[in-house]
């Protein structure tokens, strides 16, 4: 695993938390998207080295909507940048962790995605995320 590529938030409404964010770290929020297969709306701010995600639910089964209702807004989850995903998938299947999809997927800002059941990882969701080269 390399750095850590960005921290993402679980937020209820986009519309409130980037004002809020861009008050707080002083900068626009650079990017919307959103990501069907994860039922997500994203915003993206960079400071310095950093990038943080707020995630907002489109639907009530999405994961965003389930982790609100249980726990509230906050920090979702930690994603590591890694050079070549299947092969980090390979060595962390090895290594018995539960990884939350079989094959990596498509996910926001241009990444090749997979996540890391929380329980494997003392509570905390691992995100991989590989840069898609065009
Ligand atoms: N961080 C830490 N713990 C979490 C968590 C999170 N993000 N989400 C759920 N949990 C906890 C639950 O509260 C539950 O805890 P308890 O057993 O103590 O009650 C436990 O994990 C297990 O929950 P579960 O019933 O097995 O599963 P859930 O239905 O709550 O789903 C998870 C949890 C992680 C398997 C599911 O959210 C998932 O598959 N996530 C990956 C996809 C995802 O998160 N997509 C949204 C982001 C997309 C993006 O970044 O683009």
């Amino acid at each position: 695993m390399n750095h850590i590529e960005h921290l993402g938030i679980a937020v209820r409404s986009l519309k409130d938390s980037i004002p809020i964010y861009e008050k707080l770290l002083n900068t626009p929020c650079y990017k919307q998207e959103t990501v069907e297969s994860e039922s997500v709306i994203t915003a993206f701010f960079k400071t310095s080295f950093n990038k943080i995600e707020l995630l907002q639910a489109t639907s009530e089964t999405s994961a965003i909507a389930k982790f609100i209702e249980k726990r509230g807004e906050g920090m979702h989850h930690v994603a590591y940048a890694v050079d070549d995903i299947h092969v980090e998938m390979q060595r962390l299947r090895a290594e018995g962790f539960h990884l939350l999809n079989e094959q990596p997927k498509r996910g926001a800002d241009n990444k090749l995605i997979c996540f890391v059941h929380p329980k494997d990882s003392s509570g905390v969701l691992i995100e991989l995320c590989q840069e898609i080269s065009e």
